[in-house]
């Protein structure tokens, strides 16, 4: 779709003439939510996150300046039947070259994420940062194993070592995960320890873990934020994480090896003010500026 904004896609950080060993970043979309458990409507995110890409500036609210980062986005991997599209996407994020910044779609798409960053990586200490509100752990949800409910559970089946991972903001649990919870070493920080302890200090925490890792994924349900700052998801959890807390923990991450964003189960029809697809916007964009900040350096 053709639209008019004030800048290009991505705040002018698309080349389209650019390859993915050229360009620093791939998006790529997934626009799927038949494994969502609640309402519908993520799989219309990848959509309005590019349109609505076309009016960001390419500066970070620090005014790191982003021009010199590069996105080549390779549009979207339609998925009708997950149990064989994943496949792709799995093959696909194993073998790009560059940092990816995959658009959801129901978190269940961060099920082949995961398994193709650990795919990529292998043989290297694979740290996940998991901000949601939900710690995804359940082995089935709903009567499957793909389930948006189960893929922290899956991404341990696939190899990722449970101390590798760090989940903050979450506070809804599934009888089936506190087991694993409270004795596989995940790292967790719930919405209520970061009101409590501050994000900053929470962040340190987490930066102190995944200090040890060779590379790390940030997966990122945008329910980690309070329902007052992202209606628009499929089951808004209250006593949420703030917009600031969120920027914090990503500008807490500098220094340290990212490998790949995905940011899931931003449902637009569920948010007619379209803020949620907008807070999407600013965790990429602050993203790419954490990179940015790295390479300036
Ligand atoms: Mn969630």
């Amino acid at each position: 779709m053709t639209v008019e904004g004030t800048h290009n896609l991505w705040g002018d950080l698309h080349r389209p003439d650019f390859t993915p060993k050229q360009a620093d970043f791939s998006v790529l979309g997934l626009p799927y939510d038949g494994l969502a458990s609640a309402r519908k409507g993520a799989a219309l995110a990848p959509e309005r996150l590019r349109y609505w890409s076309r009016h960001l500036t390419p500066f970070s609210e620090d005014r790191t300046r982003l021009k010199d980062m590069t996105i080549c986005d390779l549009g979207d991997i339609p998925i009708n039947d997950p149990a064989l599209d994943y496949v792709l996407v799995r093959q696909k994020v194993a073998s790009l070259p560059n940092i990816p910044i995959l658009l959801g779609g129901d978190h269940s798409v961060s099920i082949p994420i995961l398994q193709g960053q650990r795919e990529r990586y292998a043989g290297q200490r694979l740290g996940i940062l998991w901000i949601d509100a939900h710690p995804d752990l359940c082995d089935e949800f709903d009567g499957s194993r793909l389930s948006h409910a189960s893929v922290m559970r899956r991404a341990l089946e696939a190899g990722i070592e449970p101390h590798d991972v760090c989940m903050v903001g979450v506070r809804s649990w599934e009888d089936q995960e506190i087991d694993l919870i409270e004795n596989s070493g995940i790292h967790v920080y719930t919405a209520a320890d970061v009101a409590e302890r501050g994000m900053r200090k929470v962040a340190d925490s987490v930066r102190n873990i995944l200090n040890d890792c060779d590379v790390i994924h940030i997966s990122l349900d945008i329910d980690c934020l309070d329902p007052s700052a992202a209606p628009g998801t499929g089951i808004p959890e209250f006593g949420g994480l703030t917009s600031r807390d969120v920027l914090t923990l990503l500008k807490s991450m500098q220094g340290l090896p990212l490998a790949g964003l995905d940011v899931v189960e931003i449902a637009p029809p569920l948010d007619p003010s379209e803020a949620t697809v907008f807070a999407g916007l600013k965790i990429i964009m602050e993203f790419i500026a954490v990179i940015a900040r790295d390479r300036q350096k």
